[in-house]
């Protein structure tokens, strides 16, 4: 039922947010706390509520509301650690759940920072994607260059799946089993994995991962998915294929990297609805807006309605259970070190100052929990 109110509202509400919401919060800055209004006929006055978090606000309208996590600010910021756990219910490892993060080397394994998220998470009620476990990118050379037998790679990849799906037993939410394994046209990357193992690698990951954590909730990850193209209808083939042959998968993660320079999707819901009927759950993964720097008002409005359409998306699908931004400050932003001459992705400040974003998060958060 909280689902349905949740579709039903922001269903109504969708058509006629944009033509009110953005112009209204263009027009207040995001941290300021709205004045007390005077008590009738006295003096004392009511102090201002507290504003509410997004993760209150996620928690009412039955969704959950992530970010990813550098490990480095987790661990030196308190005031990013402090936002973290204030603001978010579900987080990701940005990096220190990848390969060559956690097995540098063969059979060497190093959990530290990973750890340190899932202790953190823990302290603060939150709940772990686990991110990632087959990609190809963030491969230790050992991997890429050691000139394996087809055997041999597909011994080592069962092995590292096991091991680390193994080592978080019981603490991981949902698993990024495989990330980014299509190109835009529909056809299947041409990886180590797809070259060396061939197209069955993605079910013998499910399978393995499956068995080493029977509980976690199995995830395929891909970016330019938002909409329905050529790449997520080959993904929505792979998972109706994989779940007829009973293969362990049961969710689909949109990873919604937008940048303003392009129309934002206006067809998520319609694209996650089909995921909802192949009976997988859909999460809207690594969310941010790149704008071309310098910003103007223009391209921040359109930053607000683009993440605001992601986020719709997963409130009007059923089974869409996370909406995570891939960070949440501008400060630690892979962005600008990838787009030449973009940044400004995120829903704070270089300065952890919550900006127009993520005041259209809270308020479409709020629309969809009443
Ligand atoms: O944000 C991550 C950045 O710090 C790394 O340098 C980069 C390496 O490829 O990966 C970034 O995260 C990616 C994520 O793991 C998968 N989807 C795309 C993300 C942005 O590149």
């Amino acid at each position: 039922m909280i689902k349905m109110t949740r579709v039903a509202t922001v269903g109504a509400a969708a058509a006629g947010l944009m033509a009110f919401l953005v112009p209204n919060v263009m027009a207040s800055s995001p941290g300021q706390q709205q004045a007390a209004a005077p008590a009738k006929g006295g003096s004392h006055t009511k102090p201002a509520p507290s504003p509410q978090t997004l993760r209150a606000l996620a928690d009412r309208a039955g969704i959950h509301i992530g970010t990813a996590v550098n490990a480095d600010a987790l661990a030196g910021e308190p005031q990013y650690a402090d936002l973290v756990g204030a603001q978010f219910n579900s987080v990701t490892p940005e990096n220190a759940m990848k390969w060559d993060a956690v097995e540098p080397t063969r059979g060497t394994y190093n959990y530290t920072q990973a750890d340190q998220l899932v202790a953190f998470a823990k302290a603060h009620g939150q709940l772990v994607r686990g991110h990632t476990l087959v990609w190809h990118n963030q491969l230790p050379s050992w991997v890429t260059a050691g000139d394996f037998s087809a055997d041999e790679l597909r011994e080592i990849l069962h092995q590292h799946i096991t091991a680390e799906v193994s080592h978080f037993k019981g603490k991981i939410w949902q698993w990024d089993v495989v990330n980014e394994a299509f190109n835009e046209d529909g056809t299947l990357r041409d990886s180590i994995w797809l070259q060396k193992l061939g197209p069955g690698y993605i079910a013998d990951a499910f399978r393995w991962a499956h068995q080493a954590d029977p509980k976690a909730i199995l995830f395929y990850n891909d970016y330019n998915i938002d909409g329905v193209n050529p790449k997520s209808n080959a993904v929505y083939d792979l998972v109706s294929s994989l779940r007829k042959q009973g293969v362990p998968i049961q969710g689909v993660g949109d990873q919604g990297h937008l940048d303003v320079q392009y129309p934002a999707p206006h067809d998520i819901a319609t694209n996650l609805a089909r995921f909802d009927k192949l009976g997988v759950q859909t999460a809207i993964t690594e969310a941010d807006v790149r704008i071309p720097l310098p910003a103007d008002n223009t391209e921040v409005e359109a930053q607000n309605e683009a993440y605001q359409t992601l986020l719709e998306g997963c409130l009007l699908t059923k089974h869409c259970t996370d909406f995570t931004v891939w960070g949440f400050t501008d400060k630690y932003s892979w962005v600008p070190g990838t787009f030449t001459g973009e940044g400004q992705a995120n829903i704070y400040d270089e300065n952890y100052q919550p900006k127009t974003a993520y005041t259209v998060i809270s308020q479409d958060l709020t629309l969809a929990g009443r």
